[in-house]
């Protein structure tokens, strides 16, 4: 297989989601930076291979596939060891309940666009966005913490990573950086630390892959 190409951003959470799908599918891979700082994902270059303009884009197997949870469901479709979702149909949905709690309903409402847009033609202060930015976290977290319930284990769902996982730490290590006070999510938080204690997800932080 050719070496896949991950067009990534070190702080993208998207992006990140799929640094640990390949990890732990244990995919050998180039990460290329788009640096969303400088608006590249904007550019005609970038935009000719993404038309969305989002970060992250995957080059796997001669195709170009983007939004992240499309990649990370044909990474497990293609590479199936070890899988992300677990084997019961009912089990299936209910993590895809999880992962898309925080990539339909938290994510989309506090990613860059959406805080630049609050800052620059809304005229927000900071302030006021970081408020927005806690409150629809705190909000999602707090469904994302009922729903997972007495099905957690030391994961979300059981004591094995799943696509949840993969959605959540992303999710926590951005909440962190604005200061989301995490107190209550007592099992989100203990998930999110067995996770972050595997290599594959380790890897995949934001610090070890930073744009200089
Ligand atoms: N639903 C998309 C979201 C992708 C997304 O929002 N990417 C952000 C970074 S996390 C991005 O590229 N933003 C560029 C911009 O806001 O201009 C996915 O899951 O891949």
């Amino acid at each position: 297989m050719t070496r896949p190409v991950l067009h990534d951003y070190f702080r993208s959470s998207a992006a990140y989601r799929v640094r640990i799908a390949l990890n732990l599918k244990g995919i050998d891979y180039e990460s290329r930076p788009v640096d969303l700082r400088e608006g590249e994902q904007k550019s005609m270059a970038y935009r000719s291979l993404n038309p969305q303009g989002f970060v992250p884009m995957l080059e796997i197997d001669d195709r170009r596939l983007t939004q992240s949870l499309a990649i990370i469901v044909y990474l497990d479709q293609h590479h199936p060891e070890p899988p992300l979702m677990p084997a019961d149909p009912v089990d299936q949905a209910h993590v895809r309940a999880l992962a898309l709690t925080i990539a339909c309903d938290i994510h989309p409402l506090n990613n860059l666009r959406v805080l630049k847009y609050l800052g620059g033609s809304l005229g927000i202060e900071e302030e006021q966005r970081d408020a927005w930015y806690r409150h629809w976290v705190s909000e999602g977290f707090a469904a994302l913490e009922g729903l997972a319930g007495r099905r957690s284990g030391s994961f979300l769902f059981g004591n094995n990573p799943t696509l949840a996982d993969v959605c959540l730490v992303p999710q926590m290590y951005n909440a962190r950086r604005f200061d989301v006070p995490l107190d209550a999510f007592p099992t989100l938080v203990r998930a999110d630390a067995s996770a972050n204690a595997l290599a594959a997800f380790a890897d995949a932080h934001p610090d070890r892959h930073e744009v200089q």
